[in-house]
């Protein structure tokens, strides 16, 4: 293991409120055990997200200072869409509040009811949004994605075989185009070969179907390409996005990632008629073209941020402390997801609690306790995510992984409060048989993980899990 030493110094700081145990547990039962409903003042370490929780740097504030807000032809969007252009390669650049906006102008387009986009694994809003076009969400990812023991350098790839067998079955014209998601944030952050990614164009190209990525997390996957993939060591990271992304058609992008800023995103693409269709959506929905839903001061953040997260000596720091955070739990033996990803670790609640069975929650009460015990929030993605009741039976079913993720804010957390992170989950796991199941006691149709809420269990072995039959 080693110490990842930050590639910057702090000029402004954010002073944190320290919170009791007792005011946690008085918060806690207010917001139903959901940690959604936590005011984010009352968090220590807020690991919810790596999305639009980013540091900005001193150019970037700077740039905001820069900011021209012209209705019409804002020289910061030129400034933007020159870095997008020279980065992604793409002709056409389309400027959105964020990535879900990308991606419902993309489907809105060019998806119809019955079609099918095949992608490694949709991430939530993009498998929302091709489902609200009543097309279907087709994950390929290969089969070792699902295995949280399976040690591979790329386990985002997608699997060609199934990619091919897919298009054989539904046509392809049933097959608007097909994506890949760059990291896998559903399969844990993990990363897409150049390999793979130039085999899917291949395979693409001998049945005319375009190909597009989603982008959020591109530089942190050619990160690892640089690290991971025979021939690109030497090769600088922003040569190798060129690479990657001349093997496709265009992208989605929330630049809440990869972009380095807390608002923002665009599509960018090589297809005139599709390009012409959005942006008369575009205009419709969230802006002029110049500035897509956005103030021209953040199109200039978002711009700095793009090439600022090329640097390699922040990328560095950045996998490394993912990975430092993700070393620290393995050397205490704490059960994670291998290999660790990009943006954030994730435990392996299955492990972490075997006496909690999935109808008890056990990634939620995991999420739950890390805050009551240390202040620390982090996001449930298990059974209460997506877990689904059978229409018939009403009985849940459950999904095949039951993680907790702990998502990394670039440039936000000193290591010193990594290790905190690290030493209080072990602490936790020390403590594990302690931990309690839960009940759900209200679930929304749609959702639920938003506004469901729970309550503990007395016991997690002497209760019967809620859908048993007795
Ligand atoms: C996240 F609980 N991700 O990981 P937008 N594609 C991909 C994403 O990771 C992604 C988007 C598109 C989030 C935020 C988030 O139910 C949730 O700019 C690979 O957020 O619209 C976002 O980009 C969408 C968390 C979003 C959620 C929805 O934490």
């Amino acid at each position: 293991m080693r110490f990842p030493s930050e590639p910057f110094r702090i000029k402004v700081v954010e002073p944190i409120r320290r919170t009791s145990h007792e005011e946690r547990e008085r918060l806690l039962q207010a917001a139903g055990y959901n940690l959604f409903h936590v005011p984010a003042d009352s968090v220590y370490v807020d690991l919810l997200t790596d999305s639009g929780t980013s540091a900005m740097s001193d150019q970037q504030w700077a740039g905001l200072m820069l900011g021209d807000e012209s209705y019409a032809g804002s020289k910061n969007f030129y400034h933007f869409e020159a870095v997008v252009r020279s980065i992604f390669g793409y002709r056409y650049v389309i400027p959105t509040h964020q990535g879900r906006m990308a991606e419902n102008l993309l489907f809105s387009t060019v998806v119809k009811p019955g079609m099918c986009v095949p992608n490694n694994i949709h991430f939530d809003t993009t498998r929302a949004n091709v489902e609200h076009q009543k097309a279907e969400a087709l994950d390929l990812v290969i089969k070792e994605a699902y295995d949280p023991h399976c040690e591979l350098p790329f386990k985002g790839n997608m699997d060609l075989a199934r990619l091919e067998e897919a298009i054989n079955r539904l046509g392809r014209r049933s097959i608007p185009f097909a994506m890949i998601t760059i990291t896998n944030n559903s399969g844990g952050g993990q990363p897409v070969s150049m390999e793979n990614i130039r085999k899917t164009r291949e395979l693409l190209n001998r049945y005319g179907i375009p190909f597009l990525f989603d982008a959020c997390r591109f530089a942190e996957n050619c990160f690892f390409i640089k690290e991971r993939e025979t021939g690109y060591g030497e090769k600088p990271v922003i040569d190798i996005a060129r690479e990657l992304f001349s093997y496709g058609d265009g992208c989605t992008m929330s630049a809440k990632k990869d972009g380095l800023v807390n608002i923002g995103g665009f599509l960018s693409l090589n297809d005139e008629r599709w390009a012409q269709e959005i942006t008369n959506m575009l205009i419709l929905v969230e802006g002029f073209p110049t500035y897509g839903g956005l103030a021209g001061r953040d199109l200039e953040a978002m711009a700095r941020g793009l090439q600022e997260v090329l640097d390699e000596e922040y990328l560095r720091f950045r996998i490394s402390q993912v990975r430092y955070l993700g070393e620290l739990l393995e050397a205490a033996g704490v059960p994670i997801l291998k290999p660790i990803g990009g943006h954030a670790v994730y435990l392996n609640a299955k492990e972490f609690l075997p006496s909690i069975p999935q109808d008890q929650f056990p990634a939620q009460a995991l999420v739950l306790n890390l805050y009551r015990e240390y202040g620390i929030r982090s996001v449930e993605i298990g059974t209460v995510m997506f877990g689904k009741r059978d229409q018939v039976t009403g009985r849940m079913i459950h999904p095949e992984l039951e993680l907790v993720r702990l998502a990394i804010p670039r440039r936000v957390y000193t290591n010193m409060q990594i290790a905190y992170v690290a030493e209080s989950i072990v602490s936790l796991y020390n403590q594990r048989d302690s931990i309690k199941g839960l009940t759900m006691s209200y679930e929304a149709p749609l959702l639920r993980h938003f506004t469901a809420r729970f309550a503990e269990l007395s016991s997690p072995t002497t209760i019967q899990p809620p859908d048993a039959e007795v």
